[in-house]
């Protein structure tokens, strides 16, 4: 035991760079080192070589299955401890120094307090494993609305996910040693080794921590393997840190998706959509429009950051280099590009095992296979009482793979924004669409999403839950600084440049439970009469809530929507809307005042509006 706790680990690749940068880079390597004693140190440099070997190792270890190649080439699957399956909100903390700065939706906790904690956490949590260094790159290598990070890490399955997920590799060190600023994230699955015991498929450990420092734009995840508790380039860093700085430097760190959309005469035009977790944005960014001449290109599918520019517009950039997107649900019929993404050179998480070696879960295919293994390695047949795959189950895949990926999807300096949506999953109210009066009416909408909960985090499954603008588990400050700072921002925009708002809700059902609205592909007929309504072709009505269409300018060619659920589609119940303003008003009381006047304005006239409109019915 003496001998392993004193030895120094085995370092290898690390890059031969010289400067002050690569001096405090290295420095903080040894500091993590010497608090977490790992094995060995490999620094990591982001070739395939590198990559494949690893991925080998793993398969050699039993920490993944080799799909057969014949079905799924260089394509892997992973099963998680059925403990580790889905982000950990009660366990993820902003560790500002003021309270106040993390705010009611966040969970706080006061950062000497809290590093003390970790130290004592993270002592020896390393031990036996080899440590990785893993320099990334959020955007494009060094482009003006990029940022870099540095992510050690005990799990190679963080390694082999952030090498798709982001720019991993030396150039991102290099621009470190020349002294770019960096955010610092560390990860430790929690699961020490000691000499000679065996090690798991999937080690974890059932106390996690998920702890942002904002003000020294630091990470420490422990004890989860799983997604964003371990890729933390991805809601840790470029959600919740990028938020902190983009309040700072005058722009927005998103949870969006970003498409291009072609209409048929050939104009393009950007959107940007907000939806909760699991709420439809990989669907929507690989949007297959089912009417004809209309064309959509990925751009990105989780997170955008946005800037302002000099032309008076705001350009949005997709800072992820891979997907990481839901599996139940993804099948021909629903989003074919996803199917066809997967073709190859992805990892797989907690999805079934077809007996051929190749993967299925639920949604995949409309036939159900007779025999399968499950996401927990056991037999599987139709009759079983559960999931095939975990209802989180995911793949992580290169964007690049994307059939309609847009040429420019990776140019450094993004694209211009002409629509923003917000939206989420709910059953009832919520109608189709709804276009914002202006900038202020469309920060309203953004902070008053609700959405029902889904398998994406721990949590009551279909529980309404507020999530403005579907950041509710994502914004590293006070969310109604937040509110503000979209105010801001929308104030520096030229006013006939800046995007227009809507709200969307694909999931609104009637009484007997089913979808109200194919959804899907049949999207796009929302995103012609959004865009057909920028593009000042046709008019609107006015409701209480907002604009909504006339049902006659929704394009529904091909298909069959009952007129009764059209109009139940669009129905605005004047007294259920007062019930959502007086939960709104006490959503907003729990930030002590401080949400801006002019959104509490929006929710003064939004009630007056209601009970004209009530008024009105009354007679
Ligand atoms: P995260 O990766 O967790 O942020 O999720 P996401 O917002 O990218 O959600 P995704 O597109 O993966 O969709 C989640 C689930 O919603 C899947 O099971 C989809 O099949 C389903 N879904 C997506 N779009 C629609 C739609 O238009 N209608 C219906 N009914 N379901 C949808
Ligand atoms: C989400 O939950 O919004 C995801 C998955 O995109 S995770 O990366 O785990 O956050
Ligand atoms: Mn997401």
């Amino acid at each position: 035991m003496a001998i392993a706790d004193t030895s120094r680990p085995v370092v290898s690749g690390m890059p031969a760079y010289e400067g002050a940068g690569m001096d405090a880079l290295r420095a903080w390597v040894d500091e993590i080192a010497a608090l977490t004693k790992p094995a060995r140190i490999h620094w990591i440099d982001g070739s395939r070589a590198e990559n494949d070997a690893l991925l080998r190792e793993m398969v050699d270890e039993g920490r993944l299955i080799k799909l057969n190649p014949e079905w799924r080439p260089g394509s892997y699957l992973a099963r998680s401890n059925p403990s580790d399956v889905a982000r950990t909100e009660g366990r993820t903390f902003i560790s500002s120094v003021r309270e106040e700065d993390a705010g009611p939706t966040n969970n706080w906790a006061e950062p000497t307090a809290m590093r003390a904690e970790l130290e004592g956490v993270f002592e020896g949590s390393m031990r036996g494993r080899t440590m990785y260094v893993v320099p990334f790159s959020m955007g494009a290598v060094g482009g003006p609305l990029s940022h870099i990070g540095v992510q050690v890490t005990d799990s190679a399955y963080a390694v082999v996910s952030i090498n798709i997920m982001t720019r991993v590799g030396s150039a991102v060190t290099k621009l470190i040693a020349e002294g770019a600023d960096w955010v610092r994230t560390v990860h430790s699955v929690g699961a020490p080794l000691a000499p000679g015991e065996e090690d798991v498929a999937w080690p974890c450990n059932d106390t996690k921590y998920v702890v942002h420092f904002p003000e020294t734009l630091e990470v420490y995840s422990y004890g989860s393997g799983y997604g964003g508790n371990a890729i933390l380039a991805k809601k840790c860093f470029a959600l919740r840190i990028a938020s902190v700085i983009g309040r700072e430097q005058g722009w927005l760190a998103e949870h969006m998706l970003l498409i291009r959309v072609i209409d048929p005469k050939g104009k393009a035009y950007h959107v940007a959509a907000a939806f909760p977790s699991a709420c439809g944005k990989t669907n929507l960014a690989m949007l297959r429009p089912t009417i004809p001449g209309w064309r959509v290109e990925t751009l990105g599918d989780d997170i955008a950051w946005i800037r302002p520019g000099e032309d008076g517009r705001l350009h949005a950039i997709n800072p992820e280099a891979g997907f990481f997107g839901v599996a139940p649900g993804t099948g021909e019929s629903t989003n074919v590009t996803a199917i066809e993404t997967l073709w190859g050179n992805t990892i797989f998480t907690n999805v079934a095992l077809r007996p051929d070696g190749d993967v299925w879960w639920e949604g995949l295919t409309d036939e159900i296979p007779e025999n399968l293994i499950d996401w927990q390695g056991n037999p599987w047949t139709p009759s079983s009482e559960t999931p095939a795959a975990h209802p989180n189950s995911r793949f992580t895949v290169a964007a690049a793979q994307c059939p309609q990926i847009a040429e420019d999807w990776d140019a450094p300096q993004g694209v211009p924004l002409d629509v923003i949506l917000f939206g989420g999953r709910r059953a009832t109210n919520v109608p189709l669409v709804v276009e914002a009066t202006d900038w202020a009416h469309g920060v309203f909408l953004g902070s008053t999403i609700s959405s029902e909960r889904t398998a994406a985090a721990e949590g009551t499954l279909g529980e309404l839950r507020r999530d403005p603008f579907a950041m509710l588990p994502f914004c590293g400050y006070n969310m109604a600084d937040y509110f503000a700072h979209w105010l801001s921002v929308g104030g520096k925009l030229r006013h006939d440049l800046a995007p227009r708002i809507f709200q969307v809700n694909w999931f609104r059902r009637g009484a007997d439970g089913r979808f109200l609205w194919p959804g899907f592909g049949d999207n796009s007929r929302v995103i012609d009469w959004i865009i057909r309504r920028i593009s000042g072709e046709i008019e609107a009505v006015d409701s209480p809530i907002g604009r909504l269409p006339h049902i006659a300018d929704l394009n529904l060619e091909g298909i069959e929507v009952p007129q009764e659920d059209l109009e139940e589609l669009f129905a605005i119940d004047p007294a259920s809307w007062l019930q959502e303003a007086d939960l709104t008003e006490e959503f907003y009381a729990t930030f002590d005042g401080k949400v801006p006047a002019a959104l509490q304005a929006e929710l003064e006239s939004l009630r007056y509006r209601l009970k004209a409109a009530q008024a009105a019915v009354a007679g």
